[in-house]
């Protein structure tokens, strides 16, 4: 049907490269190239995108032939509204030209460097932030700097050419859900230049400028589904369109090279002196809950977030993780209110209108655990609070990462460490035994936690009960004990 309409075109011309941006996904799509689209048609400044694959082809395949142009579909529970968003000016498929992404990153007039890698992509320990030098990616990037194959690789790389043309740094803007995301991708690249040349990490960590932020957009995996609808309602077809909730918020700390940078607050953007407590409470309040819905409401049968959330325990279970176990370790952000900030994630989930897979939020847990559950956790203990409901998040992931559903189907496992843990699973035992096993990987718990004698036995009666009574039971206990 789609196959016999047009295909989606620019119109205008393209605007004048300002911004290279790596990781062209959905979220890039609903997220940070509509924000500088708006910033561009209020304030001007030549900040069109360069979009950068660092993996496959699909994103220049979708939107190459419509010279970069794509539709933002609104996801409103009233129904749907199109958008054409026209900011990306070229895109570029790193593994084919790694040459031409480092002659983009090195252009003068090339002035931030945005990234939405997700957690995988920094190439970093969670438990520690650090750099994995053992990391493939990152030894045949430090074997091989000119043609790389990693963010940081590129970034590094980019960087020392710029150095060596006498060029100022680009900014490095994070834009994926990790705690203090600037801090984080300054000391990845700093830990990579060290490991090249110590004139070259001396240059970055003076001049370079890795400013934190929280961003926040539910955006599902775009489906043939959502292509075909769009299709029908617009006379064209676009396979390079995002769909996502009307929500959004940005918030940026204002530390750029020279001050340079699109001004996203015209569109609404908040640019702030200090991002945290804005990234603790998102991370937290938000994907903390959003992780814990996709594993026990993957396990469950739950196959979206918003079926989870209509499940009255479900809902129950996320207000009382917020009320009494994630609240008491956010402070406060100015000008939030987050008792009602809550509320209305509740209803952001429930918006039907949005078909988010419990199954793509599961995926990667490995690296999104430590900063959603595993830091509010370690807090609650250690300010000796009972923190039960995360703990049977945690037990979940566990029973999730094992391999298999409550009605003993397969689960398709993603995530960089899937071996381990289905090794853990396989080779644990008894149910204590596999979660000592969990325990045990180091890049995931810290120190203190995994020791921590309450954590393990509540992780083990956790785990216990899921694989006796079901996750449906396990949260009706906990909400209505
Ligand atoms: C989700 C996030 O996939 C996930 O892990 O928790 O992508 C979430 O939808 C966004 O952070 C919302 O801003």
């Amino acid at each position: 049907m789609t196959g016999s309409l047009p295909r989606l075109t620019r119109t205008g011309p393209a605007p004048r490269v300002g911004i290279v941006h790596l990781g062209p996904g959905a979220f890039f799509r609903s997220f940070n190239a509509i924000w500088t689209e708006e910033a561009m048609a209020a304030r001007g400044g030549d900040w069109g995108i360069c979009a950068v694959s660092l993996n496959s082809p699909t994103a220049r395949d979708q939107l190459g032939p419509q010279g970069g142009a794509y539709t933002s579909v609104t996801l409103a529970p009233e129904g749907p509204r199109h958008r054409v968003i026209g900011s990306v000016a070229r895109i570029l498929v790193a593994p084919e030209n790694p040459e031409a992404v480092l002659e983009a990153m090195t252009s003068p007039e090339v002035r931030i460097v945005s990234l939405t890698i997700t957690e995988k992509g920094y190439c970093h320990e969670p438990a520690t932030g650090r750099l994995r030098l053992d990391h493939p990616g990152i030894a045949a990037d430090l074997a091989r700097p000119a043609s790389p194959v990693t963010a940081p690789g590129f970034i590094v790389e980019a960087l020392a050419r710029r150095r060596l043309a006498g060029i100022a740094p680009f900014t490095v803007l994070s834009c994926d859900n990790l705690p203090h995301n600037g801090r984080l991708v300054r000391g990845v690249v700093l830990d990579m230049a060290r490991a090249r040349d110590t004139g070259l990490a001396d240059w970055i960590e003076a001049e370079g400028r890795f400013p934190s932020t929280m961003v926040d957009r539910i955006t599902p995996a775009t489906t043939p589904e959502a292509i075909a609808a769009l299709g029908q309602a617009q006379g064209y077809h676009d396979p390079a369109c995002v769909t996502h909730e009307p929500f959004r918020q940005w918030v940026i700390e204002e530390d750029f090279v020279g001050g340079a940078r699109p001004a996203w607050e015209a569109a609404g953007a908040q640019v702030v002196r200090d991002v945290a407590p804005f990234e603790t409470m998102k991370l937290r309040c938000l994907n903390g809950t959003h992780s814990a819905l996709a594993y026990l409401g993957y396990l469950a049968g739950h196959e979206t977030i918003a079926e989870a959330v209509s499940d009255p325990p479900f809902a129950a279970y996320c207000r009382r993780l917020w009320t009494a176990e994630i609240l008491p370790t956010v402070p406060q952000p100015e000008g939030e209110d987050l008792p009602r900030y809550c509320a209305a994630l509740l209803d952001r989930y429930a918006n039907a209108a949005i078909r988010h897979r419990t199954w793509q939020i599961a995926m990667d847990g490995s690296q999104k655990l430590p900063q959603r559950l595993l830091g509010p956790l370690a807090e609650g203990l250690g300010a000796g609070r009972p923190v039960p409901g995360l703990t049977l998040a945690v037990a979940a992931w566990m029973r999730y990462a094992g391999g298999t559903d409550e009605a003993g189907r397969p689960i398709d496992l993603r995530d960089p460490l899937a071996n381990r843990l289905r090794a853990a699973w396989e080779h644990g035992g008894d149910t204590a035994g596999r979660v000592a096993g969990y325990l045990a990987l180091t890049e995931v718990f810290p120190a203190g936690l995994a020791r921590h004698e309450g954590f393990r036995q509540g992780l083990t009666d956790a785990l216990e009960g899921l694989m006796r009574r079901g996750a449906r039971s396990m949260i009706l206990s906990l909400t209505d004990p």
